[in-house]
């Protein structure tokens, strides 16, 4: 059986390790997010294949004689393998909760010259508005500069939407009245596909807005050439969400 346990999860892993999930790894995030992913999926293919080589064998040996009609035998159970099967889970879910956990607070280790960008959403399309450029606003697109920590502060309009670039691997839900932040450092120029991950209506599946990524100087040039400012209503959104933000607030005083 323990035989059989490894041949099964070694055959499984070797198939499921070979598949690229996510596509490229362009975020700093990223590689850190795979690795994690790749050891539960180890872990979870040696359990799946434990239980289901235990119900096999199960399955197999108590086949109950043909002709026998009587009841089962009353068993008490069995101390040491109740004991193992709460012991041995317990540590692989404080395992990977605290793995988690360092993996998520290396990537959102604050670097220098942060940047800020605000991620408006709402039914069914993206906007942007970036800070420190006189609130400039663009729809519908969203440049980044290379290299550099990009805190995006989410502000949805009306419903629950989910900002998700998955080259860059994070993920974060846009809540109505909350601003949530998502902390990345893109690593590769090029272009990208923001994707709303949150069923949020009828249009959901074609909630989308191009990213594209590039050096600095050219994003700088980028911003500097956009017309629009961030419209009024956002301002305020951004000024009613969370508490927890106060930054806005003056920035909607401001205005
Ligand atoms: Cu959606």
């Amino acid at each position: 059986m323990a035989a059989a346990v490894v041949v099964l999860s070694a055959v499984t892993c070797a198939i499921m390790l070979s598949i690229n999930w996510n596509g490229a790894e362009d975020s700093t995030a990223a590689p850190k997010i795979d690795d994690l992913m790749n050891i539960a999926i180890v872990l979870s293919t040696v359990i799946f294949w434990i239980v289901m080589v235990a119900l096999a064998y199960a399955l197999h040996a108590f086949k109950v004689k043909p002709g026998d009609e009587s009841d089962g035998e009353p068993i008490h159970g069995n101390t040491r393998l109740e004991i193992a099967w709460t012991l041995v889970p317990t540590v692989i879910v404080l395992f990977l909760g605290g793995y988690s956990w360092k993996v998520l607070d290396d990537i959102e280790q604050p670097a220098d010259r942060q940047l800020t960008v605000d991620v408006f959403s709402q039914q069914y399309a993206w906007s942007f508005g970036y800070p420190g450029k006189e609130y400039a606003y663009s729809q519908g697109v969203l440049h980044v500069p290379v290299n550099r920590q990009i805190v995006f502060k989410m502000h949805a309009q009306d419903v629950i939407h989910s900002f998700w670039v998955p080259q860059w691997r994070i993920k974060k839900d846009n809540v109505p009245g909350i601003t949530t932040t998502a902390i990345v450092t893109p690593t590769k120029t090029g272009t990208y596909q923001l994707i709303c991950t949150e069923l949020c209506g009828f249009g959901h599946a074609s909630m989308r807005a191009k990213v594209v990524v590039e050096p600095e100087a050219k994003w700088e040039k980028w911003v500097a050439g956009l017309k629009e400012k961030v419209p009024t209503p956002f301002m305020v959104s951004v000024k009613q969400d969370t508490e927890t933000n106060p930054e806005p607030l003056e920035r909607v005083e401001a205005e």
